[in-house]
């Protein structure tokens, strides 16, 4: 049975989302936020994070890595487009631009205290990083305009990434609330079944914590 590790409302509720849209048998391992250095979890992921995904064939760490492979084997045309298709290449995109554009944003915002020793350097990086995500969420907000989902007409991988750190931004300023289009979607998304049974797994709500 593949085992997914996790922490509540991290990246890692991305592929928990698609695990469970796609009715998959697998095991949740919430991680202890604590305990991600030791040498137990790094043997699961060597940079001391979520997510990882055990399976019959090895550990597979990076959600965007983890997504794809869920939906090749499993997913059927489910949760993406067909390879090759203009619209798989524009989720692609999307999920591409969250993972490692909008994400690295926010892990600066949260934490600069992993980069920078000086306070007062701490918080010219945190503004910086702020504004960035504002710059990110900006593009997020134009994608979702008048659209239910990023693309086409129901659930893809990419939507999963982009509820996870519409949850992540009410915590900054803007937050989230003040983007009509990507608030209405986080509302939306709430509502699906999958996500709605994630969420509860996780012990989380569409709110600002953990
Ligand atoms: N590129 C990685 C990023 C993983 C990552 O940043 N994970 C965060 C949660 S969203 C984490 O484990 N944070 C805990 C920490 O850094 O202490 C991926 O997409 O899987």
């Amino acid at each position: 049975m593949m085992k997914l590790y996790g922490l509540p409302g991290a990246c890692s509720m991305a592929p928990h989302i698609i695990l469970e849209e796609l009715g998959l048998d697998y095991e949740l391992v919430l991680c202890d936020r604590d305990k991600l250095n030791t040498p137990e979890h790094l043997a699961v992921n060597p940079m001391a994070q979520v997510p990882s995904l055990a399976t019959d064939d090895g550990l597979m760490t990076e959600s965007v890595a983890i997504l794809l492979y869920l939906d090749e084997k499993y997913g059927d045309g489910r949760v993406a487009p067909p390879p090759g298709s203009w619209e798989r290449g524009q989720m692609m995109m999307r999920m591409m631009f969250i993972a490692s554009q909008e994400h690295p944003a926010f892990g600066l915002w949260l934490r600069p205290f992993r980069w920078l020793d000086d306070g007062d350097e701490q918080g010219r990086l945190k503004a910086a990083a702020e504004e960035r995500f504002a710059i990110c969420f900006r593009r997020l907000e134009g994608w979702l305009e008048g659209r239910d989902w990023l693309i086409g007409d129901h659930m893809t991988l990419a939507d999963t990434l982009a509820f996870v750190h519409a949850r992540w931004g009410l915590r900054v300023d803007p937050p989230t609330t003040e983007y009509p289009n990507i608030w209405r979607f986080a509302q939306n998304m709430a509502e699906v079944p999958s996500v709605a049974r994630v969420m509860e797994q996780e012990g989380i709500a569409l709110n600002a914590t953990p």
